[in-house]
């Protein structure tokens, strides 16, 4: 899918404030630093619609940009950030579980994981949570110009041996580099799909 126009529509701190246009949404989501702002920049070849920093905690809203005018790419804020208070790293943050657990417009999670760690806690109870209230998802491998492709294969690997430990079926799956724009098209084909379905 080409991308004609990619633009800031809004920063809303809560749930209420989102777009209502009923447009769908397709939002990235996982720890601070993971790389989801990278990633939008990267899809939408625009090097800073959204705002990317080396430190964790950058984005705390979550913010709109639409795309060809017809639908939306969501930043999140990142969960698992060390420096907020610790029953506030343990769990999701309000605006987090407020957007993916109650939002009434069609919206499909990408749950951002960095390829170079083996599964940790925290994107498992998330990826359960979606589980048990049936959000659409699908997981995305970032910063995969970090490994060497023989250990990009092994660490895909070890991930796939867990999530079919816990459930039945693989999600969609996207192996991606915002550094090397590897894993855009993949991405862009799969939300050019949802569209044509929704
Ligand atoms: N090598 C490499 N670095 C990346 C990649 N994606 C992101 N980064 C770096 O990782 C850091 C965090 O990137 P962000 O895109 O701001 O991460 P985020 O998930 O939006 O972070 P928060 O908004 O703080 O939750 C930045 O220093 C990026 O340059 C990638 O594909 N490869
Ligand atoms: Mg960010």
């Amino acid at each position: 899918m080409k991308i004609a126009s990619a633009e800031f529509s809004r920063s809303s701190q809560k749930l209420s404030q989102v777009p209502q246009d009923g447009l769908p949404d397709f939002a990235f989501i996982g720890r601070s630093n993971v790389g989801k702002s990278s990633l939008i920049n990267m899809l939408t070849g625009r090097q800073s619609l959204a705002k990317v920093s080396g430190t964790p905690g950058k984005t705390r809203l979550i913010n709109h940009f639409l795309i060809n005018g017809g639908w939306y790419l969501v930043d999140l804020p990142g969960y698992g950030y060390a420096r907020v208070s610790k029953s506030q790293r343990e769990g999701f943050s309000k605006i987090i579980t407020d957007y993916v657990l109650r939002c009434q417009k069609m919206h499909f999670l990408f749950v951002l994981v960095d390829s170079r760690h083996e599964p940790q806690k925290i994107d498992v109870e998330f990826i359960t949570l979606l589980g048990e209230h049936g959000i659409p998802f699908g997981v995305v491998f970032t910063k995969t110009d970090k490994l060497s492709s023989s250990q990009l294969d092994s660490n895909l690997a070890r991930y796939k041996r867990f999530l079919l430990s816990m459930w039945e079926e693989l999600p969609p799956l996207f192996v991606t580099s915002s550094e090397k724009k590897r894993g855009r098209d993949d991405i862009l084909d799969f939300i050019e799909e949802c569209l044509i379905r929704c």
